[in-house]
C-alpha cells in the first residue's frame, strides 16, 4: 500500500510526526520533554495503553539500538499491535457480512471490495440486507450496474435474515466466488437491531456450514478510540473478524487504528483513505506505521 499513503495519512502524520519532529528535531530523546511526548502521542489517538508503553521504551530503546528516536517509535508500534497473517480463502462461496453504525463506510467498503475481487475475474454477487432503509438497496443496485456485478436486494420491510439466507443460497447454486452482504447501519444500543445481525450470522450458516467466513465491521476513523465501546457492542452480537478502519484522509486520529487493534485483538483487514474508488487499502502494519510517522517505505 505504498503509492501516496504518506500523503493520503498526512493530518495523522502532521499532528504526530510533524509535532514530535519539532519537538526532538535531530536532539537525543532522553533530553526531551517526555510529557510533552506523551500529550502528541495521545492526541494522535494512540491510546492511553500504547501511550504509557511508549513513553516506557522510548528512550531505553534509542539508547540500547543506535537507532533514531523515529525508527525506534516505528518498532515499537510496529511490536505492539497484533496483526495475525492474511488466511487466503479457500471456500467458494467466499461469505463476507459487513457491519457497522449509520455512515461508518459499510456500502462504499463493499463496493470497492467487489471492485478489486471483480477485477481478479471473481464472480461477485452483494446483496442488502438492509431491508430498514428504502434507498439502502437503491444504493447497492446504482454500484452493482456501475460495476457490472450481481446484486440481491428485497423490498424495504421484508425479512433481513431471508435476504442473507438467500444470497449464500444463489451464490452456492449459481458458483459465486465471493457473496458480501451489506447490512442495516445501527445504533449499537438498540437491542433488537443487534439480535437482527446475530440472525443474519446463523442464516448464513443455515444455508452453507461454514458460511460467513468473514465479518467485517466498519468503523468511521474520525470518531478515532471513541468507536471502542461500539466496537465492543456489535462483537456481543456476532463473532468480527476484521476491522476496516475508514476515511482515514480527512482525520488526525490515525493512530486509533493502532490502539484499536491492540485493545480488540481483532486484526484491521482494510483501510479506508479517501472517496476514490482505488482508496480501499489492505492494511500492512509497518506500511501504516512508517506513513504515520511519515518515514519512506522500508526497504
Ligand atoms: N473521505 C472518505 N470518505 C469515505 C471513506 N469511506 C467512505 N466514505 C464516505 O462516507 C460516506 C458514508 O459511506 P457509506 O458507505 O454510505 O456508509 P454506510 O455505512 O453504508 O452508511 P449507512 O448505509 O447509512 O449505514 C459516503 O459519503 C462515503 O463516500 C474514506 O475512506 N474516506
Ligand atoms: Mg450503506
Amino acid at each position: 500500500m505504498a503509492f501516496n499513503l504518506r500523503k493520503k495519512l498526512r493530518k495523522s502524520s502532521d499532528a504526530l510526526a510533524g509535532k514530535l519532529d519539532r519537538l526532538f528535531g535531530s536532539a537525543a530523546i532522553e533530553d526531551a520533554d517526555l510529557e510533552e511526548t506523551e500529550e502528541i502521542l495521545l492526541g494522535s489517538d494512540l491510546g492511553w495503553e500504547l501511550t504509557e508503553k511508549i513513553i516506557a521504551e522510548l528512550p531505553r530503546k534509542v539508547r540500547k539500538s543506535g537507532l533514531s528516536w523515529k525508527e525506534a517509535l516505528a518498532l515499537i508500534l510496529i511490536e505492539n499491535t497484533p496483526i495475525p497473517g492474511f488466511e487466503t480463502a479457500a471456500a467458494r462461496p467466499f461469505v463476507t457480512v459487513v457491519v457497522g453504525v449509520n455512515g461508518a463506510g459499510k456500502t462504499t467498503t463493499i463496493a470497492r471490495l467487489a471492485a478489486r475481487l471483480q477485477k481478479r475475474k471473481e464472480k461477485v454477487l452483494m446483496a442488502c440486507a438492509d431491508t430498514f432503509r428504502a434507498a439502502a438497496a437503491e444504493q447497492l443496485e446504482v454500484w452493482a450496474d456501475r460495476l457490472g456485478t450481481a446484486v440481491l436486494t428485497q423490498l424495504p420491510g421484508s425479512d433481513a435474515g431471508a435476504v442473507a439466507f438467500d444470497a449464500v443460497k444463489r451464490g452456492l447454486n449459481r458458483g459465486y466466488d465471493s457473496v458480501i452482504i451489506d447490512t442495516a447501519g445501527r445504533l449499537p444500543n438498540k437491542k433488537g437491531l443487534l439480535d437482527e445481525l446475530g440472525k443474519i450470522h446463523r442464516v448464513c450458516g443455515k444455508a452453507m456450514e461454514s458460511a460467513p467466513h468473514e465479518v467485517l465491521l466498519v468503523l468511521d476513523g474520525t470518531v478515532g478510540q471513541n468507536a471502542r465501546a461500539q466496537a465492543e457492542q456489535f462483537m456481543k452480537a456476532l463473532p468480527v473478524t476484521g476491522l476496516v478502519v475508514t476515511k482515514l484522509d480527512g482525520t488526525a486520529r490515525g493512530g486509533s487504528v493502532l490502539a484499536m487493534a491492540s485493545q480488540l485483538s481483532i486484526p484491521v483487514k482494510y483501510i479506508g483513505v479517501g472517496e476514490g474508488s482505488e482508496d480501499l487499502l489492505d492494511f500492512n502494519l509497518e506500511s501504516y506505521v512508517r506513513a504515520l510517522l511519515g518515514m519512506d517505505e522500508a526497504g
